[in-house]
């Protein structure tokens, strides 16, 4: 691992925390966690399972995709910037959509945002409700201000949709999770590519749940989590799983290794979780027991790595680690 190389822009102000002298865990939680309340809106109900890249705006070195559940409980998207990738500044007016086909622009609810910024533009994808289905929406921004509506990527009914940070073999590609209408019950991760962000094929399996057996916290149902991050390892994956258990699901997250050139094709998959609902802000709320993480950021020449995820579908919490020791992880505890 000492030649280990990871991709991506050097960041190194990004939020760091070391880990605590008494902890042995491979990912330990923010002190100032929750770090966004569920009422830091006026009108919102609570604030989870958002997206954040590096962004420069005056002040600030950050934006990013919120999803704001309002007080009618409507799923709704808000932008926000931040300094310090802590304290956000997330606007009151939820984001408008434009230039989508009339078809596709009909904006019934959207959450669970990802963002990426591929070439010159930052790509946000999210559950997309089409005709009251969920699918997966596609929009491009270069300025956090207008958003620009593509086609949805997939038929109805489909969550989790995740682009990676580059083109593969010359063309987009994205990870999805069919599900069904509601509280899906089961939940493969599939990879899919695109010549143009319109088209989507080439379908392959990624991953299954796991034995019950072997990794009982992903044994219900999984799906991509954050943007991948390109090492010379292969992509590193941190995914959500679900473990079914007698008082309801209980989402937890791990890692994966993936394929540079075929990420179908998994290297290496944590059997041990990085992080399992534990505190008390990620066992109550809206819905208990939910660690749900769609965002990260990292310095590559640290190694750091700050991940940022939904809290009991209520508040969002921020944990850190080491990419080489997530890495070294999910090899020692790889369930292949
Ligand atoms: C999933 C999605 C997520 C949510 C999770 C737990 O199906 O709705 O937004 O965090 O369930 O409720």
């Amino acid at each position: 691992m000492n030649n280990l190389k990871i991709m991506g822009n050097p960041l190194p102000d990004m939020p760091w925390e070391e880990r605590p002298a008494a902890s042995r865990e491979i990912m330990w939680r923010c002190s100032a966690n929750p770090i966004i309340p569920r009422d830091l809106l006026a009108t919102s109900n609570s604030i989870f399972n958002s997206a954040v890249v590096p962004f420069k705006k005056g002040k600030y070195n950050y934006a990013g995709i919120f999803r704001c559940d309002d007080t009618n409980i409507r799923m709704r998207l808000h932008v926000g910037f931040s300094a310090d990738g802590l304290k956000w500044d997330i606007l009151e007016e939820d984001i408008r959509l434009e230039g989508a086909d009339p078809e596709v622009g009909t904006w019934v609810y959207g959450y669970d945002p990802r963002v990426v910024k591929i070439e010159d533009k930052y790509y946000v994808t999210w559950c997309n409700g089409y005709h009251g289905d969920p699918t997966i929406g596609v929009a491009w921004t270069d300025d956090f201000q207008t958003f620009h509506q593509l086609e949805n990527a997939f038929l109805p009914y489909n969550r989790n949709g995740v682009l990676f940070p580059r083109k593969i073999g010359g063309r987009y590609a994205m990870l999805s999770r069919p599900s069904d209408t509601g509280h899906t019950p089961f939940g493969d991760i599939f990879y899919s590519e695109s010549p143009d962000m319109e088209f989507w094929g080439r379908h392959r399996l990624v991953m299954k749940p796991a034995p019950f057996e072997k990794s009982a916290w992903q044994c219900t149902k999984i799906g991509a989590g954050p943007v991948p991050i390109e090492t010379s390892e292969g992509w590193l994956l941190l995914y959500h799983g679900v473990h079914g258990t007698c008082n309801g699901f209980v989402y937890a997250f791990g890692s994966a290794l993936l394929d540079l050139d075929q990420p179908w094709k998994v290297i290496a998959r944590s059997g041990a979780y990085l992080l399992s609902p534990r505190e008390s802000y990620e066992c109550m709320g809206d819905v208990p027991n939910v660690a749900f993480p769609c965002a990260t950021l990292h310095d590559p020449a640290t190694g750091r790595l700050a991940v940022y995820y939904g809290c009991a579908d209520t508040v969002v919490g921020l944990a850190f680690g080491r990419i080489p020791e997530i890495i070294e992880f999910t090899r020692r505890t790889n369930i292949l």
